[in-house]
């Protein structure tokens, strides 16, 4: 398999996931702002000329919930992935699509308008809003993780993709001090070897 990556990036979960199932894997290194991820040779496999995409034999994928969602289904043997008669299934997804559905939004808008956008155009009203609904996105994850280690029984694909959302959120300057099981989470997940790789990889 290989992973067109960049460091500190959302595609520190496809590696964290491969180095959690002991998969081998190659990585094509990028760093963010490389000219090179938008030349007509990456268009083709990333329209969007972002990170990750995933070769797999003939199998090109971008959007890295899909390519957790597909690493497991073909090569997971079962791991990381609640049964689908479980209570643990639904939660599962539900907790997996969520990190791009809900969480990342407002970190797009607060990189956007506090780091990417030329100081003259950046909108304060804009970046406050966004931190503000972001909070909100913790406090679901925050009551979810009540009595709990992990999102959807044990450790799984979920906790990779929102787990990652998490950490980076905090990161920006979200603030946790009112989400205690966020933050033991969030250093759950970091103790944890696979994820320390993904994030040297
Ligand atoms: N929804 C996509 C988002 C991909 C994405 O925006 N990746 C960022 C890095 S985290 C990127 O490659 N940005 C480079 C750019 O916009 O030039 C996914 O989850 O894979």
């Amino acid at each position: 398999m290989k992973i067109y990556y960049a460091p500190n990036t959302r595609a520190v979960r496809i590696v964290w996931l491969l180095e959690e199932l002991g998969l081998d894997y190659e990585l094509e290194r990028f760093k963010l702002g490389d000219k090179s991820m938008r030349e007509p040779g990456y268009l083709a496999v990333h329209p969007m000329g972002r990170v990750p995409a995933l070769e797999d034999g003939d199998v090109r994928m971008f959007e890295s919930g899909a390519i957790v969602e597909y690493i497991l289904a073909r090569h997971g043997g079962g791991r990381l992935i609640p049964e689908t008669a479980s209570a643990d299934f639904p939660e599962y997804l539900q907790w997996l699509h969520y990190a791009e559905g809900m969480i990342m939004p407002p970190v797009n808008t607060i990189v956007v308008e506090t780091m990417l956008l030329p100081p003259e155009r950046r909108n304060q009203g804009n970046a406050d809003r966004a931190v503000k609904l972001l909070g909100r996105m913790l406090s679901a994850v925050e009551t979810r993780l009540e009595g709990r280690e992990f999102l959807a029984g044990d450790f799984s694909g979920a906790d990779i993709m929102t787990g990652h959302a998490c950490i980076v959120a905090a990161r920006l300057g979200a603030d946790i001090s009112d989400k205690p099981n966020v933050a033991a989470y969030i250093e759950r997940l970091q103790a944890r070897p696979a994820l320390k790789k993904a994030w040297e990889a």
